[in-house]
């Protein structure tokens, strides 16, 4: 059953309830991988599940556009407080509706359309928002890309230098949603002091490895970082914009008024409660435990002669190149569903397949870590993955199902947020 329980909406609506609780069992019996998804605590669901949502609040703290603030305003100011203190950084916005449109204010903030702006990839592992090509960001500025090496997989930073200085970016983006190994944020902070450009991290994939330290932080070399707050970090689908002083009003004045209503605040006061669970030991332990498992779950893949871009991982993620198994991406991550394991398939660096049909799959430590498995656990994981991979390929339905019931029965005595 759903926890909170939803009586009320199993009377007015049973179509929804069902549906609900439907997702929250399917949740419940399987190994979830996907490395930007998580388990919010029963905390967490229960502020996003609050009248808060019925309260208009467009402004910021004091100045307001709407009354009958008495209990937002000091909400959100929790919750800012809560960011400040958690990331070391002068100021925090907490509105962003989610991470592309906190990306899209950095924008906003401190570029004019044309400008030109460097990312990372969107194939070689950064965001669409990073100004990928199809993203509105890559069609309204001017575009220059990094990617990483052939001979290892990572970050390339002397191409990103070399186009640094040649191209004279506006903004830098380093971070992004495939990368297994530690963002050098000292070494891009020292390009972009070369080419005279804004350092923007987007931390969104490892916030809550940095702030458990288990991933170096940006604060002191990004002047201005964004991220989600619903992946490591284990909060509520939202965003936040991070930065020191200098750039703190032109960030406030892009989120609004220049590109957003009223802030969610259901969403906030959930914000605040993450935040809040984030900055006791327990998550430092939870952090460091992720980056445990995903080691462990490396070297047990590796072992089964599986090829790992960049050869293992320094974080939560791991990057599979499928090509040396003969299948692609996408069967792959459709027979390990069926047995039980949920992932995404995705591009590899230098992909010879197109990105809807990729040679590699994308997984992460977060969820399963919250769910209690440990690294002694990786090695029959990698196992399962393996049966289910070669029973996909072989199209064995028996197979499939034989895991996913092994799985249902492991996960059994793992207790799961949101699940009673
Ligand atoms: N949804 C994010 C991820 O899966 O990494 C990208 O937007």
């Amino acid at each position: 059953m759903h926890e909170p329980a939803t009586p009320h909406l199993a009377t007015t609506d049973p179509q929804v309830a069902e549906l609900v609780s439907a997702e929250a069992r399917r949740q419940f019996e399987k190994i979830r991988l996907i490395a930007s998804e998580n388990y919010v605590s029963t905390s967490v669901l229960e502020a996003t599940g609050t009248v808060l949502t019925n309260k208009y609040s467009e402004g910021y703290a004091g100045k307001r556009y709407y009354e009958g603030q008495q209990v937002v305003d000091p909400l959100e100011l929790l919750a800012i407080g809560r960011a400040k203190a958690l990331f070391g950084v002068d100021h925090a916005n907490v509105q962003p509706y989610s991470g592309s449109p906190a990306n899209l204010a950095v924008y906003l903030a401190f570029a004019e359309p044309g400008d030109t702006i460097m990312g990372m990839a969107l194939p070689a592992g950064g965001h669409l928002t990073h100004c990928w090509s199809v993203s509105a960001t890559g069609k309204w500025f001017r575009s220059v890309q990094y990617g990483v090496r052939k001979d290892t997989g990572r970050i390339d930073l002397d191409e990103a230098r070399d186009i640094a200085l040649r191209e004279r970016p506006k903004l830098i983006f380093c971070g992004g949603t495939a990368i297994p190994r530690t963002i050098d944020f000292p070494a891009f902070a020292e390009i972009a002091r070369e080419a005279g450009a804004l350092l923007v991290a987007d931390i969104a994939h490892i916030a809550g490895l940095i702030a458990g330290g288990a991933h170096p932080s940006p604060v002191g070399h990004a002047p201005v970082i964004t991220t989600t707050t619903h992946k490591t970090l284990r909060g509520p689908r939202g965003a936040m914009l991070l930065s020191d002083a200098e750039h703190a009003k032109p960030l406030d004045k892009a989120v609004f008024p220049g590109l957003q209503g009223g802030p969610h605040n259901h969403t906030t006061a959930a914000i605040a409660v993450a935040l809040g669970e984030a900055s006791t030991p327990a998550f430092q332990d939870y952090a460091h435990a992720i980056v445990a498992n995903a080691k462990a779950l490396a070297e047990a893949l590796t072992e089964r002669g599986y090829e790992l871009v960049s050869g293992g991982t320094d974080n939560h993620l791991i990057l599979v190149d499928l090509t040396n198994k003969g299948i692609a991406g996408k069967p792959a991550a459709k027979a390990l569903d069926r047995a039980g394991i949920e992932l995404n398939y995705n591009t590899v660096p230098f992909d010879p397949r197109k990105p809807f049909d990729p040679s590699g799959i994308r997984l992460g430590t977060p969820a399963i870590t919250t769910r209690g498995l440990g690294v002694a656990d990786m090695p029959k994981l990698a196992e399962w993955m393996d049966r289910a991979i070669t029973a996909g390929d072989g199209g064995d339905e028996a197979a499939l199902d034989t895991v996913a019931a092994e799985i249902r029965e492991l996960l059994a005595g793992y207790p799961m947020p949101g699940w009673a």
